[in-house]
């Protein structure tokens, strides 16, 4: 096997189909200098063409671009030797998306799909020596509008357009990301020659798990040339696997007949993959190779792990559970929706992938929804998550709307699909494919009276992916849509929930307590991005939380409107630019702690909470926790705290505070509760208790009831419960209950005192003492982006909290520039 590389320099230009280009643009008819993988926004920017479309509004003046047609070219030098080989292919692993390429001026192929791999026979378009390549990709915009117009527009949210072409669909726009709809080849190109026959596709199977050994099946597609000479008949292939696993392996070889090959192989005593929280993710390794006559001619490593999945579904009071079990053990699933990181996806690096999948890790997540409307995401994405122990959701990309069912599009849908299943189904991260995102759930409350069989696109999301998902997978359930069940999709008596009636419906985050869904797979408060993220897309003049640019980073119709309404609920509305970000902030913090902490209590009531959203992929006010310059919200620590393995929590009914543990160890948990009634003021609780508890494995419970009128006496604005469970293992988690909405305490002027203390190796502790009650303490270091491993908190009155961090900073130059706020009247 040979490749030939053919990333890199490459040249563009605009070329004017439909529209000239503006004014001051009709320099990029002229061939640019592009950089492969890319888009033409990410070239024309560094050609100067045009500004930062995330600054202020620029996004405004670079509309244009997507209605052009871009034609990219390179030359590149073909070796005799590589044309000896008896097939040379064009392999794109992801082109932008309605491309024509060319060759030596001949025409090779045309695609229109970004999400998958393409590849083409180009031998007889080569020659030996200097080659030249051409793609043109034509206006995505144009195209899908066409399209529409002869086929007929579907009810879609958003641009309705979107829905004929098989493009990133927030790439049109979307309720948190501009418009920026790109074009380009935004994945690896390059040539691939090779004789007589190669593998593709392998598949490693777990067919049965026991403890004493786990049964895979390794399969691959043999991909066979013509033979070319009545000796190569005589060709006699096969396929010799060998697994390496951590202190067993094992090989085996059959010959081949046919275009597939298959074989099973038995590992003993394996080693089980698991969630994060519940134990390791021990990975194993599939070599296959390929062999002609006994001769090595191609190979393959398929890293794979062992575990089961399987979807829980049972009849209850409640209706029809919905439980994720991994390895025969129930699964709360914690986590986040995930959208692309940028709306220029090659520029975004490994260390994005990890520095956010790391930080998913930390807050005790155990699955990550990849959500429909963005893109099946690189592949470091998902061998991240395989090591992390990340599950993810993964959703197919449709999303908000009715789809096409002309049959060239039912086409593509099954070829992608297929495409995907093969690409992805190794990772044993990867749990539940579904359907789409919010497709049905949009046409039956548009169309009460109709079922979701009736809605355009049916048939993608009942027939062609599940198929698709048994044929070429059948080791993972596959669920409809997000949401989605029996009778209406987004019932709560069954199946998947998406929570949007509170933060769309203007209703204050206390009424999550009402929902009583099986899954939540959505539900999200909006919160400003950091200051800094930003400052880096503002001039000073912007720094207002109702100004044109702040309010052209917020993509949601009323976004700000929202921020400002949810803020006056509980804090004192602010216009200061910090401070709104840091009110707005706690709102999203305590809206996903209220929710999480009463779907957890229900345990396995509801068996999921994925908040939306994880990220964000340009700077601006959105349901993210993370911002797009991955600088963590109020919202993520919070999270480190809401998904803690074991959690202690309030719940208020009337006159009653009731307190519960929630213990997510597959083990009973011993643990000790101290709770007390606090002043702001004094050091000592007025009022303490402390319990005994045994926390059941894997569950929830209520551990004690507190009648508030008991503390009538003490003044509810100035008093608190604060309470700690500390467990025989070790874990913790602290929990406070105020009696009042913090806009109605009174807190008392306090002082917080810092202490820094050097560890080494760029690790400190910072040491925090209040003499009076401080809530929300917001710690920053000016100009560093320090992560803390803590943050966002509460210290009693005459505590000390420690906080860990790492920095490149010396300590004085970090004494000079830690910077603390919290609440104060
Ligand atoms: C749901 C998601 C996204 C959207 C989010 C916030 O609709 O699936 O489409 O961005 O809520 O409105």
């Amino acid at each position: 096997m040979k490749k030939l590389d053919l990333n890199g320099k490459w040249q563009f230009k605009a070329i004017n189909k439909y529209t000239t280009l503006p004014k001051k643009k009709r320099h990029a008819a002229l061939w640019m200098n592009a950089s492969v993988p890319g888009t033409v926004h990410t070239d024309l920017m560094s050609n100067n063409v045009i500004a930062d479309p995330f600054y202020r509004m620029n996004e405004n003046d670079v509309q244009w671009i997507d209605s052009h047609q871009w034609l990219y070219k390179r030359e590149f030098a073909v070796s005799p030797s590589l044309l000896k080989e008896d097939s040379v292919q064009l392999v794109t692993e992801g082109l932008d998306t309605y491309a024509s390429i060319r060759i030596n001026r001949k025409n090779v192929a045309e695609t229109s799909n970004m999400f998958i791999e393409h590849r083409f026979d180009v031998k007889k378009f080569l020659r030996s020596g200097r080659n030249t390549i051409e793609i043109l990709f034509d206006s995505p915009t144009v195209r899908s509008k066409a399209l529409e117009k002869k086929h007929g527009a579907l009810r879609v949210a958003l641009e309705p357009h979107r829905v004929y072409v098989r493009k990133a669909q927030y790439s049109f726009s979307w309720d948190w990301g501009p418009k920026l709809t790109t074009s380009g080849i935004w994945r690896n190109i390059f040539l691939r020659a090779f004789s007589s026959a190669r593998v593709k596709n392998p598949f490693a199977k777990i067919v049965s798990v026991t403890k004493e050994e786990a049964v895979v099946e390794l399969s691959v597609e043999v991909e066979r040339l013509s033979v070319r000479s009545p000796s190569d008949k005589k060709d006699s292939l096969q396929l010799r696997a060998f697994i390496a696993g951590e202190d067993s392996s094992v090989e085996h070889t059959v010959n081949i007949n046919g275009n597939s090959a298959k074989l099973t192989l038995h590992i003993l005593r394996p080693k089980l993959w698991w969630p994060n929280g519940y134990g390791e993710q021990p990975m194993y390794k599939a070599v296959l190779s390929l062999l002609r006559d006994g001769e090595e001619i191609d190979e393959i490593e398929v890293p794979f792990a062992i575990r089961t999945v399987r979807l829980l579904q049972e009849k209850d009071k409640e209706g029809t559970s919905f439980v994720v079990e991994i390895n025969s053990e129930k699964i709360f699933c914690k986590g986040a929706d995930w959208i692309p990181s940028d709306n220029f996806l090659p520029r975004i690096p490994d260390s994005t992938y990890e520095r956010l999948l790391r930080l998913a890790k930390d807050a005790h997540m155990n699955m990550i929804r990849v959500w429909g409307g963005g893109i099946y995401e690189q592949d470091v994405f998902y061998n991240l998550c395989d090591r992390l122990g990340l599950m993810v959701w993964q959703d197919f990309m449709y999303a908000c709307g009715a789809y096409p069912e002309a049959s060239w599009f039912l086409k593509q849908a099954k070829d992608e699909a297929e495409s995907v299943v093969n690409r992805l189904r190794n990772h044993p991260s990867v749990v539940v494919w579904c359907g789409n995102n919010e497709c049905e759930w949009l046409f039956c409350t548009e169309n009460p009276d109709k079922t979701p069989d009736d809605m355009s696109g049916a048939k993608i999301f009942r027939d062609i992916l599940p198929a698709a998902c048994s044929k070429y997978d059948g080791t993972r359930p596959y669920w409809r849509s997000s949401p989605f069940g029996d009778g209406f999709p987004n019932d709560e008596s069954n199946g998947t929930h998406h929570q949007w009636f509170v933060w769309s419906g203007w209703k204050d985050y206390k009424q999550y307590e009402n929902d009583n869904a099986r899954f939540v797979s959505e539900f999200g408060f909006q919160a400003p991005a950091n200051r800094k993220t930003f400052e880096e897309v503002t001039i000073a003049a912007d720094r207002h939380p109702q100004s044109q640019v702040m309010e052209h980073h917020n993509k949601q119709v009323e976004g700000t409107e929202r921020l400002v309404r949810f803020q006056a609920a509980h804090y004192k509305v602010a216009t200061d630019f910090d401070e709104f970000i840091y009110k707005g902030q706690l709102v999203q913090a305590e809206a996903l702690k209220c929710a999480v902490e009463h779907w957890r209590r229900r345990k396995f009531n509801t068996a999921g909470s994925i908040f939306w959203q994880l990220n964000d992929c340009w700077p601006v006010s959105s349901w993210a926790v993370v911002d797009s310059a991955l600088r963590p919200k109020a919202g993520y620590y919070f999270a480190k705290k809401f998904f803690s393995p074991v959690l202690m929590s309030f719940k208020r009914i009337g006159n009653t505070l009731e307190v519960w543990v929630t213990n997510d160890m597959l083990k009973d948990v011993d643990g000790k509760i101290e709770l007390s009634l606090r002043s702001f003021v004094k050091a000592k609780g007025v009022w303490t208790k402390k319990l005994v508890v045994n926390a059941l494995a894997n569950s929830s419970s209520r551990v004690l009831e507190l009648e508030l009128s008991q503390f009538a006496k003490y003044d509810s604005t100035e008093h608190y419960f604060s309470g700690r469970l500390l467990t025989a293992d070790g874990l913790s988690s602290e929990n406070r209950y105020f009696l009042h909405e913090p806009k109605h305490l009174h807190f008392p002027k306090a002082k917080v005192s810092r202490q820094l203390t050097d560890g080494g190796n760029g690790s400190f502790v910072l040491t925090l003492r209040a003499n009076k009650f401080v809530k929300n303490v917001r710690v920053e270091i000016e100009g560093d982006d320090a992560v803390f491993d803590d943050n966002y908190l509460d210290i009693d009155a005459g505590s000390t909290k420690r906080l860990h961090f790492n920095s490149c900073l010396s300590v004085g130059e970090l004494k000079r520039r830690i910077r603390l706020r919290w609440l104060e009247q």
